[in-house]
């Protein structure tokens, strides 16, 4: 009897097995595989200490191309995490109107399924909010990254007052990001990151004159385009500095 149970048994594993084998040889292969006991701790008593979890199958994240498996019962999606933003902490937004501001993360993101993704506010005024003032996209070319890891913020036209601090943070709502915040500065004719706007700014468009990129810090009025127009921005704001934080 225990004989024939025990055939059954296996004559339903491999019934099993083959149709997925089949299936994974149409598209994808699996190089490797194992099935473990347990893992993570979670026990102790005195000098002793147990570690398990009974069916704990590989828990983690595996990637590969454009394909991640997350497995095992304590395996959690790592939250992404910022790398970097354009412009920096602390940093100047230059333009007249539609003000790019760039967030890149660890890997590539997926915007909250509703609401903003960030949550910008007047420093000063933290009861301020022009967060729907711009426009929020994944950015997988208009940065060269390719890769989906970019979220670009732009600004709706004019809406931002000259000369202004803004604490720019991930929103509530955003919850496969690590929180994150920083500051930025509204300097019209900024071109440089300095924090002034000088004659070393005429440079910077001079330099790039005729270019057509609507992301492009040197594009001072926001055209889309870099032209001679744009060194009247620097002009009319020629000596201006960032104020100092509130
Ligand atoms: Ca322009």
């Amino acid at each position: 009897m225990k004989r024939i149970t025990r055939f059954r048994m296996i004559v339903s594993l491999v019934s099993v097995i083959l149709p997925a084998s089949a299936v994974a040889a149409a598209e994808y292969t699996i190089d490797w595989h194992t099935v473990d006991g347990g893992g993570r701790m979670s026990s102790t008593g005195g000098d002793l200490e147990l570690s398990g979890t009974i069916g704990q199958p590989d828990a983690g994240v595996m990637s590969g191309g454009d394909l991640e498996l997350v497995g095992g019962f304590w395996a959690l999606r790592p939250a992404l995490v910022l790398v970097s933003t354009e412009p920096p902490a602390d940093g100047t937004l230059p333009k007249t109107q539609n003000n790019i501001i760039v967030c890149t993360f660890d890997a590539p993101i997926t915007l909250p399924s509703s609401g903003d993704p960030l949550a910008i506010t007047e420093l000063a005024d933290p009861n301020s909010n022009v967060t729907s003032s711009f426009t929020y996209s994944v950015d997988p070319n208009d940065t060269g990254d390719p890769t989906g890891a970019t979220l670009k913020a732009t600004e709706n036209g004019a809406v931002l007052p000259d000369l202004t601090w803004y604490h720019v943070t991930s929103a509530p709502g955003w919850t496969t990001v690590t929180p994150f915040a920083f500051d930025l500065c509204t300097l019209r004719g900024d071109a440089y990151i300095s924090g002034r706007v000088t004659t070393s700014d005429y440079s910077m468009i001079k330099a790039h004159l005729g270019e057509r990129d609507t992301d492009a810090r040197y594009d001072l009025n926001g055209s889309g385009r870099v032209t001679v127009a744009d060194y009247s921005v620097v002009k009319a704001n020629l000596g201006h500095r960032a104020p100092a934080k509130p």
